[in-house]
């Protein structure tokens, strides 16, 4: 309850951080990309956990704002490295919507606007919805789904495998990706069955001409197995944990 009241007053007072994780080409474990973290660095608790916040600013409704700070951050931040480096033009940054966000009428304007505002192209900007938000309403979620291809952005579904009943969706859904639940991926070279489930996933995502990306990676052993699989790319501690924006360019920097 004092939380949510310093939740509502994070903003303005600058406490919201954004984060960003790596996306690894498995191939060469080129850099293509990041995914976009919140971090709330309160004065008197230090830095609190979006696992913890992020439900809460659902609940009051500040995630609306606190979404829309957040896409400004990740537009705004990526433009300006694709301007400083201009060898990595196809760098693309990754954003999630919570259900919240999906039901709230004025989203579609607001990532229109970050867009415009920052100068970003929409094909680098991703957006990634969980499969269990996207079950939420599901009806909406296609609609959106459908405008926000129509703008060319591109659509992930978030921790896929964790959620039900999706794999009927997947072919209406307009997406370009899915990234498979780590989960799956944490065990996946000790047990068969997590090895066999994606396996499925990504002969299934061949078919539907989508990318996976394989979250979750933190030992040499998961990434030798996904690369045998045919995963092209991958997220995890083994690459980078999420960092600041001025360690990520720094990672861009070093060319990885
Ligand atoms: O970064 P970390 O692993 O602590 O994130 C924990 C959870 O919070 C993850 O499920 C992640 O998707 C979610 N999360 C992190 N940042 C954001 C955000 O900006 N928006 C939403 N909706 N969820 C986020
Ligand atoms: O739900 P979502 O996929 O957005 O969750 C992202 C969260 O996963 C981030 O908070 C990040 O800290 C966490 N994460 C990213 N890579 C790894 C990893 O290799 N291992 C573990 N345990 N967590 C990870
Ligand atoms: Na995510
Ligand atoms: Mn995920």
């Amino acid at each position: 309850l004092d939380l949510e009241l310093d939740l509502r007053r994070a903003l303005e007072r600058n406490q919201i951080e954004v984060y960003y994780q790596p996306f690894v080409r498995i191939r060469d474990r080129r850099l293509v990309g990041f995914e976009a973290l919140a971090r709330w660095n309160h004065p008197e608790r230090g830095l609190i956990s979006p696992a913890r916040f992020i439900p809460l600013a659902e609940e009051s409704g500040l995630i609306v704002p606190i979404g829309r700070w957040i896409l400004e951050r990740a537009c705004t931040d990526l433009k300006r490295w694709q301007n400083t480096h201009p060898r990595r033009p196809a760098l693309t940054v990754s954003v999630n919507l919570a259900a919240r966000q999906i039901a709230y009428p004025n989203l579609l304007k607001d990532i229109r606007q970050s867009l415009r505002q920052s100068g970003l192209a929409p094909r680098h900007l991703k957006l990634e919805i969980t499969e269990s938000a996207m079950m939420d309403d599901a009806e909406r979620a296609i609609e959106l789904f459908v405008a926000l291809k129509r703008s060319r952005l591109k659509l992930l579904l978030d921790d896929f495998g964790t959620g039900y009943s999706s794999l009927s969706y997947l072919h209406r859904l307009p997406i370009d990706a899915l990234k498979i639940d780590r989960s799956f991926i944490e065990h996946i070279d000790t047990r068969p069955t997590d090895r066999s489930f994606v396996e499925t996933i990504l002969s299934l995502a061949k078919q539907l001409k989508l990318e996976v990306i394989c979250e979750g990676v933190e030992r040499i052993e998961q990434e030798a197995l996904l690369r045998a699989l045919g995963a092209s790319h991958v997220q995890g501690f083994m690459y980078s944990r999420p960092v600041t924006a001025t360690q990520a360019e720094m990672l861009i920097l070093q060319d990885i």
